[in-house]
């Protein structure tokens, strides 16, 4: 069995993950918080903060391959940001080319793209459009990742994951649903796939609503289980108790791209594509 490590293993996404991934790795749980209460077979858990270079080069000595859930997952100040998404991501693909750890994976996030309209399908080919400072993050994240594929030989994936759940939560969430057990085939095609260089995909189900063209994730075999709409009426009536948002519902990354909103409305919604 490969060992793999697991940062951001105490969080949520990490909690709807480990019980798949288990079956068929040995992992290496890692968080700077609390081990996660539920450890099981083939688990076991090492404390470590991204931001410790030292530590991060002992957390993947030894290991195979590396699912890179960690660091700040919402919109915060700089500082909070940057610590562990841009310093703490360099130290821990630093340790693995270090450690000859070859398979990367990164969780990268929709809102690196948030500021693209509802109304545009995108894919991987047009550029970022960060809907705030996590998600200018999360587009330094995919830039890292591919230089660490060209310069260094490493195979790395970064999943522009939409948001994961067992159901969706309101209606923008049926555009971008990412169901655990296919986050889980994505991951492993990551951790497996021969031809992988750098690949970036789009964590999301097979949701009939998708504003994404993932034939990226698709040509690496990745045929999605889960329809967000199979779970429509959950999230309408949900998206019933959330009150209007003027710049939020307009643009793919929601909420986050009105918090803080003070720019062009027409300008940033009408844009011509830069590519
Ligand atoms: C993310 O990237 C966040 O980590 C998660 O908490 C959700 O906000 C998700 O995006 C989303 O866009 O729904």
């Amino acid at each position: 069995m490969k060992t793999i490590v697991l940062t951001g293993a105490s969080g949520g996404v990490a909690g709807m993950i480990r019980p798949l991934l288990r079956t068929n790795y040995k992992l290496r749980l890692s968080d700077r918080g609390a081990a996660p209460a539920d450890l099981g077979p083939n688990e076991e858990w090492h404390q470590a903060d991204l931001t410790d270079a030292g530590a991060m080069a002992a957390l993947v000595d030894g290991a195979d391959g590396v699912i890179h859930l960690g660091g700040q997952s919402v919109e915060a100040d700089w500082e909070t940001v940057a610590r562990p998404n841009i310093d703490g991501l360099y130290n821990i693909l630093t340790a693995c080319h270090e450690k000859g750890v070859n398979r990367f994976i990164f969780a990268s996030s929709n809102h690196a793209m948030g500021f693209y309209p509802r109304r545009r399908r995108v894919g991987i080919d047009q550029a970022v459009r960060p809907d705030g400072l996590y998600g200018v993050s999360k587009a330094f994240g995919e830039a890292i990742c591919s230089l660490f594929a060209d310069k260094h030989g490493m195979r790395c994936m970064s999943i522009r994951i939409g948001n994961v759940g067992t159901a969706p939560l309101d209606i923008r969430r049926l555009s971008i649903w990412l169901h655990p057990e296919d986050l889980v085939q994505l991951i492993e095609i990551g951790l497996e796939h021969p031809e992988i260089h750098h690949a970036i995909v789009y964590g999301a189900s097979h949701n009939e609503r998708t504003w994404w063209d993932n034939t990226s994730a698709h040509s690496l075999g990745y045929e999605p289980k889960h329809n967000a709409e199979d779970h429509r009426d959950h999230a309408l009536a949900e998206q019933a108790k959330i009150p209007a948002e003027p710049v939020g519902d307009l643009f793919q990354g929601g909420t986050f791209t009105g918090d803080g909103f003070d720019g062009d409305l027409d300008r940033t919604l009408n844009a011509r594509p830069i590519r």
